[in-house]
């Protein structure tokens, strides 16, 4: 990697799979049991909450059991030794990056530990339920929602995003299907802007054909080899 100082790496829920987060897509994923239009958008939200928040209240409860991967850690030993730039663009909700030691982790969908006051904008760090429609502890309107970007909300921090990979020199996907939209399109930014581009992951994704290598296994296989 001599030729190489600026790093983009997108991950997606195969990172996490090992450490027995469920992923979304296939078999035995989350959409199989649960219909993105009851759970994941802002309209299910208005329509029924509590279903909302059911859902993401066992979901924030649930990761709080698990442990980061032996592909977390290759990448925050990664991120701690590379001199360069490196950035972690996350689709993931959960916090496994930052608990392996990762420190540049950017979550473009949200994070299942925070909680957005909708009166008055601010986040707040949560562990706990929100079903219960606890008050905000800044303006005490009960009007917090679960911090994560929904079908048809924009991704967060999308300028710096793009920003990082019109630098790249070298842009890897792991353990993302491809399927959802702006962050399927970043390796085509990527590659446009003469990235070397890298997929790492079980099966091909959606555009697999976009990359210049791709290797296929498991992300606590493959991360660790690709790191080293
Ligand atoms: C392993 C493994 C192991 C398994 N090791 N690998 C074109 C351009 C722009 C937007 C769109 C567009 N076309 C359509 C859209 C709209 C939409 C979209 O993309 N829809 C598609 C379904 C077509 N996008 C949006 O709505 C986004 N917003 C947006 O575009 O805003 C613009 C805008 C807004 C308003 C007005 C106008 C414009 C928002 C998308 C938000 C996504 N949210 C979710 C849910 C929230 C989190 C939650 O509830 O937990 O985010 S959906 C879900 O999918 C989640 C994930 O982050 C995301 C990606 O999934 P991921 O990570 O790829 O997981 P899987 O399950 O799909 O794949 C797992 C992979 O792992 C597989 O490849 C396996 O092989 C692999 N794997 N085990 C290695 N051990």
């Amino acid at each position: 990697m001599s030729n190489i100082r600026n790093i983009v790496i997108l991950t997606g829920a195969g990172i996490s799979a090992e450490s027995g987060i469920d992923t979304f897509r296939g078999g035995g994923g989350l959409w199989e049991n649960h219909r993105v239009e009851d759970v994941a958008t802002p309209e299910a939200f208005a329509r029924d909450p509590d279903l909302v928040h059911r859902f993401y209240d066992a979901r924030r409860a649930a990761i709080q059991q698990v442990e980061p991967n032996a592909a977390h850690y290759a990448l925050a030993r990664l991120d701690a030794e590379w001199e360069g730039n490196l950035l972690i663009v996350t689709q993931n909700v959960d916090d496994l990056h930052e608990r392996a030691g990762a420190s540049r982790v950017l979550h473009m969908h949200g994070e299942h530990l925070s909680a957005w006051c909708q009166s008055c904008d601010a986040r707040h760090h949560w562990r706990g339920p929100l079903i219960d429609r606890p008050a905000c502890p800044e303006c005490s309107a009960e009007t917090l929602r679960p911090d994560i970007v929904w079908f048809g909300e924009m991704p967060y921090r999308m300028e710096e995003i793009y920003a990082a990979v019109s630098e790249a020199d070298l842009f890897v996907s792991i353990g993302t299907s491809g399927a959802v939209y702006p962050a399927a399109g970043l390796v085509q930014e990527a590659a446009a802007q003469g990235a070397q581009t890298v997929e790492l992951n079980l099966e091909r994704s959606q555009g697999s054909h976009f990359f210049d290598v791709t290797r296929l296994g498991p992300a606590g296989q493959l991360v660790p080899a690709w790191v080293e």
